[in-house]
């Protein structure tokens, strides 16, 4: 571990370019990625905080084909959309590039040929699985089977998502292909591999340097190692990609988890020009990874290792990952549009990204995978934000407004509850820098919220708004005091909440402070002039949150519905025996719920022939009252059978809707009862 870097090379996995971004995404990595940047440069230190979009390999096609629209135009259309919801969430990338443009096709391509041209790459002629309908080879996300490892049956031929498990195509179980759903066949073809096995050892002395990486991401790295690495192919036969610099290479193109990560190195370059080099190769820089846990093998396995046999760089120090974040309980998923997307938040909550931002870090999945949930988020903005935070500075600044005219008082001598929040102020900064700088971001915004507590706590038994009748002179101290607490928390917040920070120096008058000021109590002077206060927080009411869950449930039914499918045709029947069976058109002239059943109506029929009871399974669905003098559809020779203890003669004809909702069958005019259906 580097300890005392000369400058910090950060970066945010690159994501997909092919759908909008989700809480998921922001909380796994972007947001943990960016308070560590904001702080380093808070602390005034080299830094480098590089991302962009990864607009190759399968995903990208697959996405394409179901868009009906060019790989191009896909990534086309989500980077932009991506690239601006980051941008709207503070997310202060020095760089936001783009793997498919033409810089990057350059670098991949040189970096492929230097390690082919140092002999790394093995190549081999494989039988590799083909879809005969659909002509191509099924490279990752083409095939899908069963996961040997946890049993998914929905696994992919480059990694299991349930498991994390990296795998190939040859692992799965009764493989098949995501494009004509067939078996594929077994077709020959040659492919450039790194010879992971042989780098093992190399790669096992790399991480076992590395025991400080966070539990989750050092244990999944050495289970990987102890089942042993396999060769993993480079390149693959796909026509969406970076050429293979080679000449009998025609028809395939480098296999994503080659090019995208060096994505990075581009991106450095496209940001410092000649100046980049020591960012990825002088030894004292730091390079860290911020990245989702299903990205851990090519983070610091697969990577480190195109880094090592190229030979000049330097390798990942550190590669905080995260577990992920579910919804509501459930995983989020695009494909289930169980997500909150971003760009949709700003449109509900505009304003609010830092309520989103803290939400999501309080709640940070670090050591293990955790929930949002929209009742959280209320009360986290309703009690800790704009109870805790948005109260104190608030009235710090309206007391200063309402006794000084917002100048800044002098302070008297301090008592000893101001000596505690003194030595509370040194020592704050101290304790949430260990945090950010062991990854430990929950931890270190807990301690900012302590601080921000311990004003409150302070202002509330001081009284000085009581005080004031008695001992003026002690209230000056006391606002002095609170108020260098609250310039020192616009400091220490603005690695998590920039938004507020903000806004907190522009009410304090001040230009943003860097974090060597913070445990400074002497940043606003006597006499200063502060502008007027702002509510910081606003609280959330619940017909808000019940809107967002609302809005939840129903893309959970509206999924539901889309996956139903229609119930297969049932075997022929021939005339006669449609003949027995007597349908007729009945008059609902009575109907009251069944007493102890939830589902039950008893309905008095005018069936043209006699007036009869039948019991129906529709009280979910109507009100016994309003359906007097309705006419429906009677299957009038049920034979009679007795249900709670009524005896029902007859069956109404109901159509189901694809939720399992019920709908008479009426006919279409005012039909006399008793008329056949036929
Ligand atoms: N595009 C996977 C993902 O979006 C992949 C990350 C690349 S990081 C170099 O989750
Ligand atoms: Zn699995």
């Amino acid at each position: 571990m580097l300890s005392d870097p000369k400058r910090y090379t950060i970066t945010a996995a690159l994501i997909y370019a092919n759908g909008p971004i989700h809480i998921g995404h922001l909380a796994g990595c972007y947001l943990p990625a960016d308070i560590y940047a904001r702080y380093l440069r808070s602390k005034e230190r080299d830094v480098i905080f590089i991302s962009g979009t990864d607009e190759h390999g399968v995903p990208i096609t697959i996405k394409a084909k179901k868009e009906g629209i060019t790989p191009q135009q896909v990534v086309d259309k989500y980077y932009t959309q991506i690239k601006d919801s980051f941008n709207e969430f503070g997310i202060s990338f020095d760089i936001y590039s783009r793997t498919s443009n033409k810089k990057h096709h350059e670098v991949a391509s040189d970096y492929f040929t230097t390690l082919y041209n140092k002999g790394v790459f093995k190549e081999e002629t494989t039988e590799q699985y083909f879809d005969a309908k659909a002509n191509q080879f099924l490279a990752d996300r083409y095939i899908v089977g069963t996961c040997p490892n946890c049993g998914n049956p929905n696994a992919y031929g480059d990694q299991c998502e349930r498991c994390g498990t990296s795998l190939s195509p040859d692992e799965l179980i009764n493989p098949h292909s995501t494009l004509s759903g067939e078996q594929p066949i077994k077709k020959s073809t040659t492919n450039w591999n790194l010879p992971l096995d042989e780098l093992q050892p190399k790669i096992e002395e790399y991480i076992s340097e590395h025991p400080e990486w966070k539990t989750n991401v050092y244990g999944q790295c050495k289970s990987w190692l102890n089942q042993g690495l396999h060769p993993r192919a480079m390149t693959r036969d796909l026509d969406w990609g970076i050429k293979v610099p080679l000449p009998n290479a025609e028809g395939k193109v480098l296999y994503v988890w080659f090019d995208a990560p060096i994505g990075y190195i581009t991106f450095t370059q496209e940001l410092l020009g000649n100046n980049w080099e020591k960012y990825w190769k002088d030894k004292e820089s730091k390079l860290v990874h911020f990245i989702g846990k299903d990205n851990i093998v090519f983070h610091c396995i697969i990577f480190p290792s195109m880094l090592m046999e190229h030979g000049d760089y330097i390798l990942p120090d550190n590669v905080p990952a995260n577990e992920f974040m579910n919804l509501e309980g459930d995983k989020i998923s695009t494909s289930r549009n169980w997500a909150i997307w971003l760009h949709e938040y700003l449109q509900d909550f505009p304003g609010k990204q830092d309520v989103l931002r803290y939400v999501l870090t309080a709640n940070a999945p670090e050591n293990k995978d955790s929930d949002f949930t929209w009742k959280d988020f209320q009360a986290r903005n309703n009690n800790e934000l704009a109870d805790n935070v948005g109260n104190f500075i608030n009235r710090v600044i309206t007391l200063i407004h309402k006794y000084y005219n917002g100048e800044i008082p002098s302070h008297g001598s301090w008592e000893d509850v101001d000596e505690e929040l003194i030595s509370t102020i040194i020592n704050f900064p101290v304790k949430i820098s260990e945090s950010l700088e062991t990854y430990r971001f929950r931890e270190a915004l807990s301690l900012v919220m302590d601080l921000s507590r311990a004003g409150n706590k302070y202002l509330g038994d001081a009284e000085p708004w009581k005080l004031i009748k008695t001992n003026p002179e002690r209230v000056k101290t006391i606002l002095y005091l609170a108020s260098q607490l609250v310039a020192n928390l616009a400091v220490v917040m603005e690695p998590f909440l920039p938004f507020t920070s903000d806004k907190i120096f522009k009410i304090l008058n001040l230009p943003s402070l860097k974090w060597n000021k913070a445990g400074d109590v002497t940043l606003l002077a006597a006499g200063h002039v502060i502008n007027q206060p702002e509510i910081l927080f606003e609280k959330i009411e619940d017909k808000i949150i019940e809107t967002q869950i609302q809005k939840l449930l129903n893309s959970k039914k509206e999924n539901e519905l889309a996956n139903q499918t229609i119930e297969p045709q049932k075997e022929d029947v021939n005339f006669n025996d449609f003949e027995k069976i007597d349908i007729r058109i009945a008059t609902i002239i009575a109907a009251e719920a069944v007493p102890k059943t939830k589902k039950l109506l008893k309905l008095t029929l005018d069936t043209g022939l006699d007036e009869r009871t039948v019991v129906s399974g529709i009280a979910e669905y109507y009100n016994p009252e309003k359906i007097i003098g309705k006419q429906v559809c009677l299957l009038a020779n049920l034979a009679p059978r007795e249900i709670k203890g009524i005896m029902s003669q007859g069956m109404i004809l109901m159509a189901e809707d694809k939720d399992g909702s019920l709908a008479f069958v009426s006919p279409e005019k005012i039909i006399g009862s008793g008329g056949v259906v036929k």
